[in-house]
Formats: structure tokens, sequence, C-alpha cells
């Protein structure tokens, strides 16, 4: 079987080519220092090189739309997301979409093979000029999948926010699957304006991935602790070293939206290894973010250390003595925690992110993987020699939901002696979709197959083979939609 196409994927829902696409009709421009209006320039302070310099500093362009940089990295490596970071003065200069070439020929001339596009709108909140340091909070990112390396990238500002004079942001990187930045101050750049539209007008474009808190007070969520065979679900009770709760200490208060004492925690008698699995109702999530708060008495009973593992499976609360298999889970990251000594009394609620209320840590980490469900262990607590349990109060994911980015196609197999295709694409377990075809990116009449059940068991589902649907064309695009 022939790969046509290899992992052409972005965040969205995208259109994709049976040739391969190499975009050797783009043509780049290469702008300049200068003041004209609506043109292809840049002031000197505001040059190219300030969106690769790591600090607020930032590139303006006179051109607008469809301008961008062309960046030969020193360090390489193979992008699978995309970082805008905003620049000091008016939001309707930001840009509201990104595409995302790259090419082993010539930086300019060379043909450009599309690597991921879609909106990526940033935030009202500004990054300050000169040497700020450029904040997370200030920034927007747009994950996809890619698994190849170019000399040279290309990023293009296809659309804006809105009206203004020019197109300005702070700083643009690229990482790879490790979360290492490819872009580095001192890489050859240019700063560039691209012809035509590099997205088709009939909604390439989808909207902007939600992002905020992932758990809510209608999740499932199970208590229990982590043994060599499984996570074992514990019960209501009082008998110390066992795997038991208070009654009012249960682990749904771990998700009740509050810190706090008694009501508002979730303690465990196990001590050691304890922890929950929760089931976001908001379904299949990224999470590369948790705050932990503290609870209202001993801290020795504080953890000190996390482990966080997602699973696809389906996970169905069976009550006590269940035991579910530690190999059903892929463990996300690992380490300590250095939560604070203060203590919260009186039930309080978190509010929103970012937290500013009550005794917490908040713990970044590194993560594009999706998941229906999360175990979060605490292997250890502050103090294990003077404590009867672990407690803590409340804790709080952040990032992606992914019901809202998805399906992404990540590969079409043609199979030229057959004539037969399958496509293959991110999908979510639960989710049905719908796959169609176009001839021309304009008529979208034909679906292949209306009601596609995501596989149960993977992060991607495959349809067919199905005959080509246009034997007598070279070319033919596919899109999934959730049903
Ligand atoms: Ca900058
Ligand atoms: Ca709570």
């Amino acid at each position: 079987m022939k790969i046509f196409i290899k992992k052409l994927a972005v965040t969205t829902t995208i259109f994709m080519v049976l040739a391969n696409q190499s975009f050797a009709d783009l043509i780049i421009n290469i702008g300049t220092e200068g003041f004209a209006a609506g043109v292809n320039n840049w002031p000197g302070g505001e040059p190219p090189s300030a969106a690769i310099d790591g600090a607020g500093q930032k590139y303006l362009n006179f051109g607008k739309e469809n301008t961008g940089i062309v960046v030969t990295p020193t360090a390489g490596g193979a992008p699978t997301s995309l970082t805008y970071w905003s620049a000091n003065d008016s939001p309707n200069r930001d840009p509201a979409s990104f595409w995302l070439g790259g090419t082993n020929g010539d930086s300019v001339t060379g043909d450009y093979t599309f690597i991921a596009s879609g909106l990526l709108a940033l935030p009202d909140s500004r990054n300050q000029g000169g040497t700020a340091e450029l904040l997370e909070s200030n920034s927007a990112t747009a994950s996809f999948t890619n698994d190849a390396s170019f000399t040279n990238y290309l990023v293009v500002f296809p659309t804006l926010k809105g009206n203004d004079n020019s197109m300005q942001v702070a700083d643009v990187q690229l990482f790879d699957a490790a979360g290492t930045g490819i872009f580095a101050p001192g890489d050859t750049i240019l700063g560039v304006q691209v012809d035509g539209a590099l997205v088709p007008d009939d909604g390439a474009l989808v909207p902007e991935p939600s992002t905020g808190l992932l758990l809510s007070t209608e999740d499932q969520i199970i208590g229990g602790i982590l043994t060599d065979t499984g996570f074992i679900e514990g019960t209501e009770g009082f008998a110390a070293g066992a795997n038991n709760w208070p009654g009012g200490e249960s682990p749904e208060e771990l998700i009740d939206g509050s810190f706090g004492g008694g009501g508002a925690k979730y303690l465990n008698f196990f001590k050691l290894n304890t922890g929950v699995i929760i089931t976001p109702t908001v379904g299949a999530s990224v999470v590369d973010r948790i705050t932990f708060w503290t609870a209202n008495d001993a801290e020795p009973r504080d953890p000190a250390s996390f482990q966080l593992y997602g699973t696809n499976k389906v996970i169905i609360k069976g009550g006590p003595g269940t035991t579910y298999p530690t190999t059903d889970f892929t463990l996300i990251t690992e380490g300590a925690l250095e939560l604070p000594s203060d203590r919260a009394t009186i039930a309080t609620p978190i509010g929103d992110p970012p937290f500013s209320t009550g005794p917490f840590q908040t713990v970044d980490f590194s993560n594009t993987k999706t998941y229906t469900s999360f175990m979060l262990i605490f292997p250890t607590v502050k103090d294990a020699s003077s404590a009867n349990s672990m407690q803590v109060s409340e804790v709080a994911f952040e990032n992606v939901i992914n019901s809202s980015i998805d399906p992404a196609i990540t590969e079409i197999n043609y199979d030229k002696a057959t004539d037969m295709i399958d496509v293959t694409w991110l999908s979510q377990p639960g989710q049905n979709y719908i796959l169609y075809y176009s001839p021309d990116l304009i008529d979208w009449s034909t679906d292949i197959a209306d009601s596609i059940e995501a596989k149960d068991d993977s992060e991607v589902t495959t349809f067919g083979p199905f005959l080509n649907p246009n034997t007598k064309l070279l070319k033919g695009f596919f899109r999934v939609k959730k049903n």
C-alpha cells in the first residue's frame, strides 16, 4: 500500500489532497525596513528577528494579512505545536490564524510542504516591549500531529483579529514533541508576505479550541489506592491504615470547587499511594496543568509527590474493592510537591484560573495527549511517620477541552492497484463521525460514510478501504466531521 500523505494533520478539521501537497505555486515576497502603509515593510526597531528573540519586543509588518516569517533554525526538529505571544499595543493587529509549512529546499523559492493551519487568536492581554519577559498567559498555542523536520519553516499570519494598520506579534515559536523550542535568537530569519490565500474560504479554519478547567462536580470520581496490580476502589469508613475515608471527607470533595477543611477535603487513611480516578464530563481532554490546595489540619498529611496517569478505556465505577488494572493507564507525568504550610479551615470557592485564593501549588508539565479518564496518585506525604492519612482539599486540571478541536486527519492511504483508499483521524471514544469527499474543495455533497463509530481503545479511527470516489481525477479531498 502506497502512502501518499503521511501525518498531514492539524488540530482542526482539515483538507487533504491525495497528491502530495507541495505548495509549488506559493510566492514568497521578502520585505524590507520601512514605514510605507499597506506594504510589506517594518520599522527598524520592530524587525522580523524580534519575533524569535525570546522577549517582548515585537515584529510588526505594515503588509497586514498573509505576512509572516521564514526561519532557518540552527536547532532543527519536528514541530508539533506553534505558539504566538501578544505584542504591546492594539489587539486588532494580532494574528487570528496561522499557516505553517516547511521546506528542505531554498527558503524562499523552495516548494513548501503544508504542516498545519488553523485559527489561533491571541488573548487581548498584552506582553510588554523591549526585554520584557514573555508571559504564558499572553499567548496562544495550537498543537498538531507531525513528525517531519525541515531546514526552513514558513509561518504565515493569514488573518488578523481586527482592522488596524499592521500585523504585530511579540514572539513566535515552534515546539517539538519534547516541548523544546525550535527557533532561537540569532537564527536566520526573513520578514515576508505570501501571495494569495493559503486557506480556503469555506471552512478550513475552524474555531479555536476552548481552554479552561476540565473538572466539575458532575464528573465520575473514584477514591482508592494504587497497588502493584491496579487501582483498588476504597469505601467510607474510619479504619486506621485502611483504604477508607470519613463520610464527610469523600473523594467527591476533591473536585467540589472549594478548598478548606471538613466538607471540602478528601482524606484517605491508607496514607501512601492514595488517590482518585476522574472521568471529566467534558469528554476527552488534554491536561498540562494541575493546581492542588491544602486542607485544614495536620500538615504531615499533605501529599509530597504526585503521579498523573491517563486512559482512554471506559471507566465504570464498580464499587468498593473493584480493581482497575494499571495496564490500562499511561503515566503522563510525576513529580514532587511542595504544598504551602498554610491551612484553610473554611470551605471557600477556588474561583477561576489563574487562581489567587487559598493555599495552593500549581504544577505545569508537558503533555499533548488526549485522555478520557485520569488517575491521580499521591505516592508520599510530607511526614509519613506522624501522619495517619493523606489529605488534600481540591485539585483543578486545566488545558484544552478536546471535544472542540478534533478530528484531525492523520493519514490517508491509497492503493493504486485496487484504487482503494483508507482515511485515519484523531477520534474520541463514544463519538460518531461523518467522512466527506470533495473533488474540488467546493462541492462537499458526497459523504463516504455518515455514521462511523470511534474506536473505543484507540486515539485514532480508520475508515476503509473504500473505492476511490473519483477514479478519473488525481486529486481528492477529505474532511471528517463530528456527527
Ligand atoms: Ca520578541
Ligand atoms: Ca474540595
